[in-house]
Order: structure tokens, then sequence, then C-alpha cells
């Protein structure tokens, strides 16, 4: 069944028709490739593994700013009277390019959907206003949110955080906006509700007092659960890890910390992680570990589809466009039965000299087919089963025996040493690693046959 285009009093994208799909051997840049919604592949649709999302805020508030120079880009939506009637114009420019792109669901934060005003109480209207509008658009295009969050780090009043700042009124500030932002999501039927802790960490030890800012964060989320629990919000809170940037130590710093906080504050039955990829790869990680570490855990929520560049130390938020992290990322989920509620946010934007307006289709065109390519490999991988029979005989050890003993707790030091001392150590066995992947290589190079 496919969605309704939008197109409001003013159409933004008017060189761009629906995004529709036509195969391999289309010339059409403005067509999928591989991304056929209603396909099926293990049983359920491409569109519903994959859950893709589109980002409100770098689709339609990134105009190409860096830390060294001005906009790029100049949104026709921006030139309305004031803030307000901009934002009024963004929401239609927004679901014109989700109804368009044929995606079935977006993101916000609050700030991108409704500009702060000079009071607490006025902000409050105008967001209030903006979501009947945001709603209406909902409604009309089938389009559904993903998940909703606050923006805690752009305001001047953010600097040293906003749960863990110093400054109590801050905290309180700070808490005001996600209840707020969490009234919101609620009103829009999310299915999520994201924290990414920005300036949740600090720059200096001198000046900071590290347990009693973990110690609020951790009360902080535990009223923001309490809350969206007592208006009915039913979805799945989600922390999303970053390890620095833009203060120098954040507390949320990647997927075992998180997981180790949530425990600590009893947390983890109503949060899980967002994860993305760019974030991995500044914590040292890859894009899959952190995944694997989050399902290990049974906490995998969502995900932030983008990548980094390999060699800037920054968070490039570049469309994923990688087939081997796509595919290793497809394989994590299609193994943990998919992603649901959860789905593949394009936490992505355009490189700065890219400054047509039909370069943000582009972009999110090559992301969504590069997953969907990825979902058709990870499937063939995973029907295979040599990958999965391979690391099941890696670990056949623990599967009878003394070794089925000690992975049940059963073995203490003395029973390891007893078994020892009449056990050699065994031939070293190959881990494979480069057959493995020469296998997603084959796999990979295969022709699609429907
Ligand atoms: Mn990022």
């Amino acid at each position: 069944m496919s969605r309704p285009v939008f197109v409001g009093a003013r159409e933004y994208f008017p060189s761009v028709k629906k995004v529709e799909f036509e195969g391999l051997e289309s010339d059409n840049p403005l067509a999928f490739k591989v991304y056929d919604p209603s396909r099926m592949v293990a049983e359920r649709s491409m569109e519903e593994w994959l859950r893709f999302a589109v980002c409100y805020w770098h689709t339609f508030t990134g105009v190409g700013s860096d830390p060294f120079g001005g906009a790029t880009r100049e949104f026709p939506w921006d030139k309305g009277a004031d803030a307000k009637s901009n934002a009024l114009q963004r929401l239609d420019a927004a679901f014109e390019f989700f109804s368009k792109l044929g995606v079935p669901f977006f993101c916000f934060h609050d700030r991108d959907l409704a500009p702060e005003q000079k009071t607490l109480t006025q902000t409050e209207a105008v967001l209030h206003e903006l979501v009947a509008q945001t709603k209406q658009r909902m409604a009309e295009t089938r389009v559904k949110l993903l998940w909703g969050t606050a923006n805690l780090f752009s305001h001047p009043r953010y600097m040293n955080g906003a749960a863990t700042n110093p400054d109590f009124t801050v905290v309180a500030h700070a808490g005001a906006q996600v209840k707020a932002a969490l009234d919101a999501t609620v009103e829009l039927d999310g299915v999520n509700y994201v924290f990414w802790g920005g300036r949740e960490g600090y720059t200096a030890l001198l000046n900071t007092n590290t347990k009693l800012e973990r110690e609020n964060l951790g009360r902080f989320l535990t009223a923001a659960r309490d809350y969206g629990r007592s208006i009915g919000f039913e979805g799945t809170f989600l922390i999303e890890p970053k390890p620095q940037e833009p203060m120098k130590h954040q507390y949320d710093f990647d997927a075992q910390t998180v997981i180790g906080f949530l425990r600590e504050y009893g947390l983890d039955s109503d949060f899980k992680l967002n994860i993305e990829a760019n974030h991995a790869t500044l914590a040292g990680h890859s894009f899959a570990h952190e995944l694997q570490i989050c399902v290990d855990a049974g906490l995998l929520g969502s995900i932030d589809a983008n990548r980094g560049d390999p060699q800037c130390g920054w968070d490039t938020d570049q469309f994923p466009l990688d087939m081997h992290d796509c595919v290793e990322a497809m394989l994590i989920v299609m193994s943990n039965g998919g992603i649901a509620p959860g789905g593949l946010n394009f936490d992505a934007k355009l490189r700065r000299e890219s400054v047509d307006m039909e370069d943000l289709f582009l972009a999110h065109i090559g992301a969504v087919d590069a997953f969907a390519r990825a979902l058709l490999v990870a499937d063939r991988i995973l029907s295979d089963g040599r990958l999965k029979q391979n690391k099941a005989d890696r670990y056949a050890s623990f599967d009878s025996g003394p070794g089925k003993q000690f992975a049940d707790g059963e073995l203490g030091l003395a029973d390891l040493q007893a078994f020892a001392v009449v056990n050699p150590h065994p031939e070293h066995r190959s881990g494979k690693q480069e057959s493995l992947e020469n296998l997603m290589n084959q796999m990979m190079f295969m022709e699609d046959k429907e």
C-alpha cells in the first residue's frame, strides 16, 4: 500500500517526483536500484526489515556551516517572516521529502520542529502548535515517528551539560524540555524516545564532581522514565553512546559503558541503546562491535545509520555506503530477529559542497540501496549457514562434558586444574578469518536472484 505524496501550498522539490524502484539497470539517479519496499526477504518485506527513517535536523536544518565557515545552502523554507513561519514551511518541506522518498519513519529534536522563544511558556506553546501541525501531516502521509528527542546541547545554557550541569537551575530547564519533548513524542505516537548526551560529560577534572554528575544523570533518566510511563508512553527509551565531541569526556562513552550505567541505575528494563556507526568508530570500535555488544545484552534498540571518515578524528556523519559495514550490521540485525520497534535512522548529512536541493534525495537513495543490498547479502550468508556453523564448531568444547559444566557455572579453579593435568593443551586450530572474509565477499559478488 503506497503512501500519498504530500505537496503543500508550495512544492519545495519540484524536480523530484515519487522515488520508485527501477532496478539495477536503471539510469535514473532519482530511483531505487535495489530497495523495493514490498519485496520479501526471509519472510518479511524489505520495508519491515529496514524500517528507514529520515532525520529532521541534518536534512532540513543542515545548511553546510562548519567551525571555519557559514552556510553554503540556502533552503527556501528558511526565508519566511520569522523563525516560526520558517518552522511551518520546513514542516511542509519535510513531509514532501518523506513522502516522495517513501520512507516509513522520521525522527526529530524538539528544536528542529519548533524554535525556542523568549520564555519557557512561549517555547512550549509554539512546540505544541507545531506538534498539532505535524500530527496532521502524519495523518495525510501515513509517515510515522520512529523517535523524538530534546536538543539539550545547542543552547548556551547547556555549555556545562544538561542533566549533569553543575547548576541545578539548568538541570531543571533540561527537565522541562524533556517533559515537553516526551509529551510531543506521545502525542505523535512515537515508538521510541532518545537521549543523546551531547554535553553530558566534562572538559576539566579540576572543576568537576564526576560522582555527583553521574548520579544526577541516573536520577534525571529515572525521572524521565517515570514521567513518560505516567503519560502513557509505551515505547523504548534509548541512549545513544558517544565517547567525546563536543565534550572531552562523555559519560555515555560506548555500548559497554552505557550498559553498565543502565544496570547500575536499574534502568535496563525501560532503556535500550541507539547505536550510531560514526560514534562507534570515534570510540575506537567498529559499528558491528557496538551492535553485537548490545545484542548480547538484549539491549539493541535502534540504529543511527551513517559512517565516519577513516582519516578524520571527528564525527563526519556521512551517508552509509560501505558495503562491508552495512552487511556486517544487517547480519547482526537479522540474527537478532530484526530491529523493531527501532529502525535505521539516517543521522547523516550532505557534504558542505553538495549544494543542490536534489542532493538530499540522492544521498538518501544511495544509503537506502546500500542497506537494502546488505539485507539481501546478509540473508544469503545466513541461509548458506557456513558462517554460523564455523562459529558453532569453534565453541563446540562448551557444548558437552566438562566444558558444558564450566559454562553452566559448575566448575571451580581446582576442577580446571584437575582437568588440565590429564588433558595436554590442544593442537592449534585455525580461526579461518580469511576463509570467512572470502565467503562474505563471494556472497557480495553474487548476482541478485529474486
Ligand atoms: Mn554523529
